[in-house]
């Protein structure tokens, strides 16, 4: 029997490489869209497939994670056997902006799920994706053991949504699990996340597009990965036998200057001639080092990070540098795998 899956936050960067994932799998897919006065659909259009085809297995549905009443209707039609929640105001420093509007989405966001999934009396499997920034401060390896000591609006509404996972498991006997997802990256990333910002600025820099690229705190340590292994790790979190957390991380760990060096390295520049620093970028405060300790699900679900480091780094500034090559000038024609993904 072909299996039902509901993703929200289909038009983020994990949303979209679940999709195809879970389409590949043989999956009926549905995703939840946020109406918006322009398309935010880039990362998913490649994988639209006709609603008036009966073979079609992806429907979209417009709703939004502070709307409960429409999550309900939706369940109840949809009936899906496995729920991803992947929604939600994303952005850290961000949040120290709109810190009630991230608790709204990312914390109430996912009990709002959790909930309409009990009125609507379904048995089905739920994905919570829970963060490293709820680590915070605590020293790292961080693993599924470590306390939680988060730094950010974002963190502390992540924190939430992770704890009530944890009580509609134990309270409900719900199969809900969080996956402790340290930062994973790709060319579909945000572009205002560091990564993408870092590499879009270096690809506009070597095409003379720009200039400079004015950055924040460059001493952070992140734990970096690469976005499609994880969401194949948020897939086997929930065919496993018993609903368990998960941390999801490569174990190595480099700093934003790292990082930066390597992009521009890797673009023949001289990063020291092109990086400002800009304290708008700085955040009132924030984790040092975040480093994950994915053992367990390495043990369990036979899950481990290939991608990181250069290799990162090297995918996402080729990309960015064929993005602005093609969009630049779109009279050429686009090699068949147009856009990068
Ligand atoms: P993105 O920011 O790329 O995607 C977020 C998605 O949530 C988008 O589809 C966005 O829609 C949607 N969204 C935002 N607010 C709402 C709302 N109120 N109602 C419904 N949908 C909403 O994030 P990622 O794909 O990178 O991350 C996926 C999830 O994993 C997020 O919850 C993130 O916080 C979490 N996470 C991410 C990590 C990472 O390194 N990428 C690490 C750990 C956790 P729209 O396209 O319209 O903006
Ligand atoms: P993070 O990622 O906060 O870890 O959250 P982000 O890429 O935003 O920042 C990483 C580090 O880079 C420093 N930094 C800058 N960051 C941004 N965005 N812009 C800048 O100009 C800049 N300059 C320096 C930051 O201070 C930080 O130290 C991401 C998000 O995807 C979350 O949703 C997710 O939960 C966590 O990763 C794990």
């Amino acid at each position: 029997m072909t299996r039902c899956a509901l993703i929200t936050g289909i038009t983020g960067q994990d949303g979209s490489y679940l999709a195809e994932l879970l389409l590949a799998k043989g999956y009926q897919v549905h995703g939840l869209r946020r109406r918006s006065s322009t398309f935010n659909s880039a990362r998913i259009e490649h994988l639209y497939q006709d609603p008036r085809d009966p073979d079609t297995r992806l429907f979209f549905h417009y709703a939004d994670l502070t709307d409960e009443s429409r999550l309900i209707r939706l369940l109840r039609r949809i009936q899906p056997d496995e729920v991803y929640n992947l929604a939600g105001q994303s952005h850290v420093g961000v949040s120290f902006d709109e810190p009630e509007y991230t608790g709204d989405t990312v914390g109430l966001g996912a009990v709002r799920l959790l909930e309409a999934i009990r009125t609507a009396e379904l048995d089905c499997r739920y994905y919570q994706a829970s963060s490293s920034a709820m680590y915070g401060t605590v020293p790292g390896p961080q693993s599924e053991e470590t306390a939680f000591r988060p730094t950010s609006p974002y963190g502390a509404a992540k924190l939430y949504a992770h704890n009530a996972t944890t009580i509609y498991r134990e309270g409900y006997g719900m199969f809900a699990v969080s996956g402790i997802l340290f930062n994973h990256e790709s060319p579909r990333r945000g572009e205002t996340f560091v990564t993408r910002k870092v590499s879009r600025a270096v690809a506009r820099i070597q095409a003379g597009l720009a200039d400079y690229l004015y950055m924040g705190n460059l001493d952070g340590v992140r734990d970096w990965g690469y976005a499609p292994e994880y969401v194949e790790g948020m897939w086997r979190m929930l065919q496993a036998d018993e609903p368990r957390d998960y941390v999801l991380a490569t174990g190595r760990s480099y700093t934003v200057r790292d990082f930066v060096v390597a992009a521009f390295e890797h673009a023949g520049l001289d990063w020291e001639k092109h990086v400002r620093t800009d304290e708008r970028y700085l955040r009132p405060t924030e984790p040092e080092a975040l480093i994950g300790d994915a053992s367990r699900a390495e043990r369990e679900l036979g899950w481990q990070a290939q991608v990181h480091g250069k290799q990162l780094v090297e995918i996402m500034v080729d990309a960015d540098a064929a993005a602005l090559k093609y969009e630049g000038a779109p009279w050429v024609d686009r090699p068949r795998d147009w856009p990068p993904r």
